[in-house]
């Protein structure tokens, strides 16, 4: 059983059931039979421009339809999905495509000028697509000159669920990002897992607010009512108090965010007035859930978040139970199929329970390796098969486990992932910067804030403003940093190591 399949039998089951509902313009709302057929038309269209199994899709679209048709499409042709963020600007996209090998790449026309000189220099690159979502009609006329496609068909046993189904990247300690190769068997089980523990229902409606190029909002969120047969109502982009009026006036009963989302939503003048009663789950997860934000929400809506932990690599591995007790601080209990183990960094062993070490993960949601990466993906398994996440916690008796650090050099910023030494990089390369550490201040929106400790050359000059243009033209805006101080040096250890504890002990007391 692939989630393609699950897929078509929600189909047969539900065809006049409203799968999609896009709720702010373009308004557009497909059924799951209407839903199956633009697939179907979408995958004529890409079979058209000559796309085979195992080729590279890239999108870089708003979240829109032709996104989801798009990627079900280059799933069902055994092909490969690869969701790139927006705000990533055209030096990393030139990276992602190249390293990727993307045969198809799907971008918004708006962006058509920036893109254009990038896709010029990809010789595996066959074509470039510039979409206007906002203009349907567009796409609809791309689409419906092609052939219906009959789909390869998707089975458990045959090597298409060990068939990588999306690409995502993720960034590392070292070097550019890697690109997580994420298989149909692997997205199947996770959805199988989270399907049993967190009981999705076909008559759930899903609040769907995250952007749908990482695992969050694609696998977890879409994929999750999609499997589910479900009804996923879509707004385009976060707006807290539309999301709170939505929640009770279209009778959502799932919803799905990161803890700054929820933050947002404690944050809307009177919202307490919402009454989310009717609302059976809502999860917190991407990002450690603040105790302030779990009890703000209890007291505000009387709901007790369900917060659960996961990665790219690994899809969902723990979370807190559906019924029983959602423990404040706790990322819950291993899913259905998922083993969790806590072992010491310095020898490997497993711990007893209590004790912190790092966090290890094995099962069917376990990723196949980082695309072209073969020595980055074996040095990210143990010898007996686990995946080292990175993350530090411990287990207590009773099984739920607690996270609290990380081993590797990691920001998280809304919900996404910053591995500094990619902002240290780019900054590195500005003439004025003789040195620099980039680390992450605690802060009450974000959880923590890209901060960048810069000390210039003798001659260099430059401000922090400009300095922080400078990166956001060579990185996506979220991993840029928020603030720059500047230093005459930095705390380095007899190694030369920059010493990144003390630097956040005194620079972001600062702020
Ligand atoms: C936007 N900005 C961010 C940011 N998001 N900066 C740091 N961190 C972020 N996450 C920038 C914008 O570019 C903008 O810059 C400024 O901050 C303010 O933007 P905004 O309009 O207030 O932000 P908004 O668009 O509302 O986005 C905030 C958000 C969004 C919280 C809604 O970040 C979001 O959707 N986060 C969820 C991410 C997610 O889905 N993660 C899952 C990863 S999967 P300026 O200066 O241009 O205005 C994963 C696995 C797992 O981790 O377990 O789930």
């Amino acid at each position: 059983m692939s989630f393609l399949n699950t897929f078509t039998d929600n189909v047969h089951k539900f065809p006049n059931k409203i799968a999609l509902e896009f709720i702010d313009p373009p308004l557009q709302r497909v059924t799951y039979a209407e839903l199956d057929q633009l697939v179907q038309q979408t995958a004529g269209y890409l079979r058209s421009l000559g796309l085979q199994p195992g080729d590279r899709v890239a999108l870089q679209l708003t979240k829109c339809l032709e996104f989801i048709l798009l990627h079900l499409a280059t799933l069902r042709l055994g092909a490969i999905s690869l969701p790139l963020n927006l705000a990533y600007p055209p030096d990393e996209i030139e990276y992602f495509l190249s390293d990727s090998g993307t045969r198809l790449f799907f971008a918004l026309e708006s962006n058509a000028a920036r893109l254009q000189p990038v896709v010029s220099k990809l010789p595996e690159l066959q074509e470039c697509i510039f979409l206007k979502p906002a203009e349907p009609d567009q796409f609809n006329s791309l689409i419906s000159d092609s052939p219906i496609t009959n789909y390869r068909s998707l089975t458990a046993q045959g090597e298409a669920f060990q068939d990588t189904a999306v690409i995502i990247y993720t960034s590392g300690t070292t070097g550019r990002p890697k690109g997580a190769e994420i298989t149909h068997g692997n997205l199947i089980s996770n959805l199988q897992s989270l399907h049993a523990a967190w009981g999705w229902r076909s008559d759930d409606v899903l609040l769907h607010v995250l952007p749908i190029f990482h695992v969050h909002g694609l696998f977890i969120a879409l994929h999750g009512a999609l499997n589910a047969g479900a009804t996923a109502l879509l707004m385009r982009e976060f707006d807290a108090r539309k999301t709170l009026e939505t929640l009770v006036e279209k009778h959502c009963t799932v919803f799905m965010a990161v803890p700054t989302i929820h933050q947002r939503l404690l944050d809307v003048p009177d919202a307490s007035q919402f009454d989310l009663s009717h609302v059976r789950l809502i999860t917190s997860g991407s990002d450690r859930l603040p105790d302030d934000v779990f009890a703000g929400f209890q007291q505000t809506f009387g709901y007790t978040l369900l917060e659960r932990y996961g990665m790219t690599e690994t899809g969902m591995n723990l979370s807190n139970p559906l019924i029983g007790e959602r423990r404040i601080g706790s990322v819950g209990l291993p899913l259905p199929g998922v083993d969790a183990r806590v072992v010491s960094a310095e020898t490997g062993e497993r711990l007893p329970d209590e004790e912190i070490g790092e966090l290890e993960i094995r099962g069917s949601n376990v990723f196949k390796g980082y695309w072209r990466q073969p020595e980055k993906t074996s040095a990210s398994f143990t010898a007996d098969g686990w995946f080292r996440t990175g993350d530090l916690g411990f287990r207590e008796a009773d099984g739920y486990f607690t996270l609290c650090g990380r081993s590797k050099d990691l920001i998280i910023s809304g919900g996404l992932n910053i591995y500094p030494p990619e902002v240290e990089r780019v900054l590195v390369e500005h003439p004025a910067v003789a040195a620099c550490a980039v680390i992450g201040c605690p802060d009450k929106e974000w959880g923590e804030k890209v901060t960048a400790v810069v000390v210039l050359n003798e001659a260099g000059s430059v401000s922090g403003a400009d300095l922080i243009a400078f990166c956001r033209e060579r990185l996506a805006a979220y991993k840029s940093p928020k603030s720059i101080v500047f230093r005459n040096d930095l705390p380095r250890n007899a190694m030369g190591k920059v010493q990144k504890a003390e630097l956040r002990k005194t620079v972001c007391q600062v702020g």
